[in-house]
């Protein structure tokens, strides 16, 4: 959960807090002062840990602290970087189950969850050793009709299209949705092509060269996931986390990330043997 990360960004902002002060010094070996040591001693570290909901205001109350300001917007202050990610594809090609599945490592099967849905899930990714933070917004019921609102896409800084590989309408819809897509989401907005559903080989109606030849057509990346599995859908979110941190912290000299080298190095092939 959100809290542990502010516990921790706390513990990190403390000890910045204990060496710039005069008034405050951290024990760096670590040891207990005892009651020895009182009424007064300025090697002692007092602890104190901000505990409460996420969002109520924990890290503004340390900066304010600290600094003598307030930053506004939590998520910055605390994460560094965040982004917004969307679900995209046709009605139950596995969106909700596909985001259960990278937030909570578990897989929801039945019907329930396709009518429910979800709105949205944060969660940490790290990347070189930052930490990304990704909202990832879940579509429901509006994707029927493909009129997912516009002002949604504008928000998104990456998009997660979906198809179910064994369901050949959803994969033909694909080009309307990127279509849609060209039309409403920023210009620079990361795509990824998703063939889900891959653990269902008996079933399987869209062959693994067809999402290739229509990711490489579009100039995605693609790959084949399941969320049942399990398959391939870290290496999902964390491609993108990476692709979208190296375009925020760039340097001139840097060379540009590779998203599609990455996702070919890493990923697991479900094409030919299953998962
Ligand atoms: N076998 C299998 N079933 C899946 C997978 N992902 C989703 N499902 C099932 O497909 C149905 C629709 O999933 P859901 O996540 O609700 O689709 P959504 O409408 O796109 O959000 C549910 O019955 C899920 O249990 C998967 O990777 N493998
Ligand atoms: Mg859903």
């Amino acid at each position: 959960m959100d809290d542990s990360w502010d516990t921790h960004r706390m513990n990190e902002r403390w000890k910045m807090v204990s060496s710039d002060s005069a008034y405050m010094s951290s024990t760096e070996d670590g040891q207990t002062p005892t009651a020895i040591t009182y009424p007064y001693n300025e090697e002692l570290t007092h602890k104190t840990i901000l505990v409460g909901d996420s969002g109520v205001g924990k890290t503004s109350l340390l900066v304010q602290f600290d600094q003598g300001k307030f930053i506004a917007g939590s998520f910055t202050s605390t994460v560094g970087i965040g982004f917004t990610v969307m679900l995209l594809g046709d009605s139950a090609v596995g969106k909700t189950c596909l985001l259960v599945r990278f937030k909570d490592g578990a897989f929801l099967g039945g019907n329930f969850i396709a009518t429910v849905g979800i709105d949205f899930r944060n969660k940490v990714v790290d990347v070189d050793n930052l930490k990304v933070k990704l909202q990832i917004w879940d579509t429901a019921g509006q994707e029927r009709f493909r009129s997912v609102t516009h002002a949604y896409y504008r928000d998104a800084q990456a998009l997660l299209l979906l198809y179910d590989i064994t369901s050949k309408p959803s994969f033909d819809n694909i080009r309307a949705w990127l279509t849609e897509i060209h039309e409403h989401a920023q210009k620079d907005v990361v795509i990824m092509l998703l063939g889900n559903k891959s653990d269902m080989a008996a079933e399987r109606v869209v062959k693994t060269e067809d999402g290739e030849k229509l990711a490489k057509e579009y100039g995605v990346p693609f790959m084949e996931t399941s969320a049942k599995t399990g398959v391939n859908v870290d290496l999902a979110f964390q491609a993108i986390g990476k692709e979208l941190k190296h375009r925020a912290t760039q340097q001139p000299n840097e060379p540009k990330f590779q998203i599609h080298d990455y996702i070919e190095s890493q990923k697991h092939k479900t094409g030919c043997c299953g998962p």
